[in-house]
């Protein structure tokens, strides 16, 4: 049996993950049940909504610390006050078919340690479209047969920032107008994961590989790995796994990179959208 919550109030969004959280003003310090409570519904619903919140990059700040220690941010320009804030933003005459995080990933899963968690803050939304979509990796793992999941559970994959950091990568080569995206031969680096981790906090195991990020399975090549990886990322993807989140002005996101993958809609030419980005560090998925 869960139980109740006292202090905030619960509403989940969907079947697979998210749920919305009401009754909570960030801007403020957090009691140690308040804490307690968010973070036992982050982790019950994998990704979890505030509406309404006022928070200038400090109070975000402080929010994020409550977590852990910041995560590593690379190659993108943080705020000069902030150094481990970015501005997540598309202005309205960029009408690029290319927007920052606008292919399904987990983030930097090409680090040692990537974030445990994403917390993405909404300043500037337009009136329709720019939603985020979220995706769980732990459906993907347990909707899976179990011979597959047998043979999953002994690879590793190779992950790297290469196709979108690297010195060819996205980001080399094509240009977003209103963010600094440094891509240099450092994107290039290789390392390695488990296909299959298991969750450090709730002991649940989900799929851990991503179309951006994810390169080919750790001993086979690029053109054997394909398949596979194009199954794997086809079913995390299935609607019945998702849910997708509408952005207002002061909502706040706050996901869970070690169970999700997440992808932003890229629907609203000619209207101006801007987030306020942190992360939390993580450890060494396993
Ligand atoms: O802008 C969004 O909705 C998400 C951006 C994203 O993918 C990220 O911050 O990792």
């Amino acid at each position: 049996m869960t139980t109740a919550y006292e202090t905030i109030r619960v509403r989940p969004l969907a079947g697979a993950c998210g749920a919305e959280i009401s009754g909570v003003d960030l801007a403020r310090p957090l009691g140690n049940q308040a804490f307690a409570e968010i973070h036992r519904a982050f982790l019950e619903h994998s990704v979890i909504f505030f509406r309404d919140q006022d928070l200038k990059p400090a109070d975000q700040e402080a929010f994020t610390l409550r977590f852990g220690p910041f995560g590593q941010t690379d190659y993108v320009k943080t705020l000069p006050d902030h150094p481990n804030i970015i501005a997540v933003i598309k202005e309205a005459e960029e009408r690029t078919p290319f927007n920052f995080g606008g292919v399904w990933h987990s983030d930097f899963s090409y680090q040692d340690r990537p974030p445990m968690a994403t917390i993405l803050y909404g300043r500037d939304v337009p009136p329709y479209g720019g939603d985020t979509m979220f995706a769980s990796g732990y459906l993907a793992y347990e909707t899976l047969s179990d011979g597959l999941k047998r043979t999953l559970e002994g690879l590793r994959a190779v992950h790297s920032a290469r196709r979108s950091y690297g010195s060819k990568g996205s980001y080399a080569k094509r240009r977003l107008k209103s963010m600094e995206i440094a891509a240099d031969e450092s994107g290039d680096a290789e390392l390695e994961h488990p296909v299959i981790r298991t969750h450090p906090e709730t002991g649940r195991k989900s799929v851990f590989v991503n179309p951006v990020y994810t390169i080919r399975i750790a001993g086979w090549t690029e053109a054997e790995s394909k398949p596979l990886l194009d199954f794997l990322h086809a079913h995390a993807q299935r609607p019945e796994f998702t849910c997708r989140f509408r952005w207002a002005k002061g909502s706040l996101a706050m996901w869970d990179n070690r169970c999700l993958q997440h992808l932003a809609l890229n629907d609203y030419h000619g209207f101006r959208r801007e987030h306020h980005r942190t992360t939390v560090a993580g450890d060494r998925p396993a």
